[in-house]
């Protein structure tokens, strides 16, 4: 009977979760604004944020009213995506509030928030102990007082911003990318560039907190009287490692500044490629600052750096790390990685021998053969598919191969794919006679043309090969 009983209760909690099932609330399909499909949540509920601009009431100074709810666009993790995903808030307001201590589950994933402005905060202000998981965000041109693009206020506010790109925000006093006063936020795989203040470029922290910063790109940011990158004031204890400070340029104390009059004031700098640190970091009496290991001054050698267009406005740079960077696999060897952790890109945190530092892991392709047939391929023919073979170097098994990430030339799907056992290898047909294949086929101008084939292992580690064919139309 005992046993009975345990089965009846058994399926009463399975048929219980499925009734509770996340209920996915679109926007602008099924709630006019993102507040009011908010609004209609229940926990663990997702608002999916299709593409568009969204501005005014109910679009802006948003709130999640302490709910466990996921705020997204469609695909967080398709820049193109996230960039026209975009919350204006036109200059009235800003995009999030965060007050009713949220927890980690409140989650806000893949939108462009720009255009904010607040006294505190103009992108996102969390406070009263909340704590929501920021993430793949673009917070971009907004301005503030204190915290251009994100204030953290309060001893319990612990928000993890991780993955976002926080561009060209403005602060009148402090923290132009970010203002934390007594908060302890987590901020991992983030660029932070091209922000400006009179104090804290990029971050500014002061009365108490541990702010934790771990593989961010800080650059480019400016300071009107010091730190341009990091201010780290009056009794904050700040910790940063595997990080680029670079190129921030403030009168005094441009990457680092730990200021003075407050008690237990430090910062522990570990595995950070900081530029002329003898002159850019500055302790004040009765600060510290703790050098752990693995520090370098070196260019990190960024694939493009930003500017500031003929108009005075930042144009942002390309942070990717090129493959002669010093920054690659210069990571603390005793990190580790969260669960499914990846870069700003989406890639691998950890890739080759260690975790590169900034928020980009370089992440190389493994070389891959690659036969592809017909060798003349004549556009005017009956043939339906380009038939593709592919083998990966020794060491690799073909079953990590996963066949859904196969493109030829960046773009073209697979019609079909399969993995042959006998051979190792990897067959693939792509649709030859699809509009997306013919027009990239008609754009050769001449031959032989090169076709890639690229994709990837489960674990993300992408494979790349070519193959020259020759394209004709009938009689050509
Ligand atoms: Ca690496
Ligand atoms: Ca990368």
């Amino acid at each position: 009977m005992k046993r009975v009983k345990t089965i009846i209760i058994g399926l009463l909690a399975v048929l219980m979760t499925n009734s509770a099932a996340a209920t996915v609330r679109y926007v602008p399909d099924h709630y006019s604004t993102i507040q009011a499909a908010v609004n209609a949540c229940e926990a663990s509920d997702v608002v999916v944020v299709e593409p568009g601009i969204y501005s005014g009431p109910g679009n802006c100074n948003i709130t999640l009213n302490g709910k466990s709810i996921t705020v997204r666009s469609i695909d967080p993790a398709d820049p193109n995506v996230v960039n026209s995903t975009v919350i204006d808030c036109n200059g009235q307001g800003r995009g999030f509030t965060f007050n009713m201590s949220e927890n980690g589950d409140s989650t806000v994933s893949g939108l462009t928030i720009t255009n904010g402005y607040a006294v505190l905060g103009s992108g996102i202000y969390c406070h009263s102990d909340s704590s929501p998981s920021i993430t793949n965000c673009v917070i971009t041109a907004n301005s503030a007082v204190l915290g251009g693009a994100i204030m953290c206020a309060n001893s319990n506010t612990r928000p993890k911003i991780s993955n976002c790109k926080i561009i060209a925000n403005s602060a009148v006093f402090g923290g132009g990318g970010i203002y934390c006063t007594g908060a302890s936020p987590e901020i991992r795989n983030c660029i932070i560039a091209g922000n400006s203040s009179q104090y804290g470029g990029a971050i500014y922290s002061h009365n108490a907190g541990y702010p934790l910063i771990t593989n961010c790109t800080i650059t480019e940011n400016t300071a009107s009287d010091s730190a341009a990158g990091i201010y780290c004031y009056k009794s904050s204890n700040m910790t940063i490692s595997n990080s680029i400070l670079w190129h921030d340029t403030a009168p005094y104390a441009s990457e680092v500044l730990v200021g003075n009059s407050g008690a237990d004031t430090s910062i522990q700098i570990s595995y950070c490629d900081i530029q002329d640190p003898n002159t850019n970091v500055v302790c004040e009496p009765n600060c510290t600052v703790y050098w752990g290991e693995g520090n370098i001054d070196a260019d990190p050698q960024f694939a493009q750096i930003g500017y500031l267009n003929s108009g005075q406005s930042f144009i942002e740079g390309d942070y990717h790390l090129v493959e002669e960077s010093p920054c690659i696999d210069a990571g603390d060897p005793a990190f580790v990685s969260a669960p499914d952790e990846k870069d700003i890109d989406g890639e691998p945190r950890i890739s080759g021998a260690k975790v590169d530092l900034g928020a980009d892991e370089l992440v190389l392709a493994i070389s891959a053969e690659v036969w592809i047939t017909p060798k003349t391929l004549n556009l005017e023919s009956k043939g339906n598919w380009i038939n593709c073979i592919i083998r990966l170097p020794d060491g690799y098994d073909v079953h990590d191969v996963d066949t859904s990430t196969i493109r030829l030339n960046e773009e073209i799907e697979p019609a079909w794919a399969k993995i042959c056992e006998q051979d190792k290898t990897v067959v693939v047909k792509f649709d030859r006679t699809a509009e997306q294949t013919q027009t990239m086929l008609r754009a050769f101008a001449e031959n032989p043309v090169s076709l890639s084939i690229r994709g990837e292992l489960t674990d993300g580690t992408a494979f790349q090969g070519s193959d020259t064919i020759t394209i004709i139309s009938r009689g050509g």
